[in-house]
């Protein structure tokens, strides 16, 4: 279940590199290739679901387990104990560029409510 020309799919299936930091069955971790600090790791499901919109009651277990990565990727990043953001921005409004759902996990230095 991925769609041809999505990107992250490409990502997932090895077609295009990616820096990763964690993978699992369900989800994969790797490096924006933007980053806003230090820290600035994609979570995303191998499965394509375009965004937070698209998620069902279906996807519950999948959830946690994206949470279960982001926690994963917070202590390999070793930001655990600093601090850091998880953000998931949201069709036009909120500035969502790429429609396969990720999770920015941010952090690696002090930031502000504006970043
Ligand atoms: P957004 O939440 O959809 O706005 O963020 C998409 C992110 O994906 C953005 O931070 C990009 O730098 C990042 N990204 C990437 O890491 N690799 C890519 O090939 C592409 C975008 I296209």
């Amino acid at each position: 279940m991925h769609e041809e020309n999505c990107v992250f799919c490409k990502i997932i299936r090895g077609e295009l590199p990616s820096k990763k930091v964690y993978e699992d069955d369900e989800t994969l971790a790797f490096h924006d290739i933007n980053p806003i600090a230090p820290v600035h790791v994609l979570v995303v499901p191998k499965r394509h679901i375009s965004s937070v919109m698209a998620l069902t009651d279906d996807d519950a277990a999948l959830i946690g387990r994206i949470h279960r990565t982001i926690r994963e990727v917070a202590t390999v990043t070793g930001v655990a104990e600093t601090g850091f953001r998880v953000i998931t921005n949201t069709g036009p409004h909120g500035q969502q560029t790429v429609f396969h759902l990720h999770y920015h996990v941010i952090g690696g230095r002090q930031l502000s409510w504006t970043m």
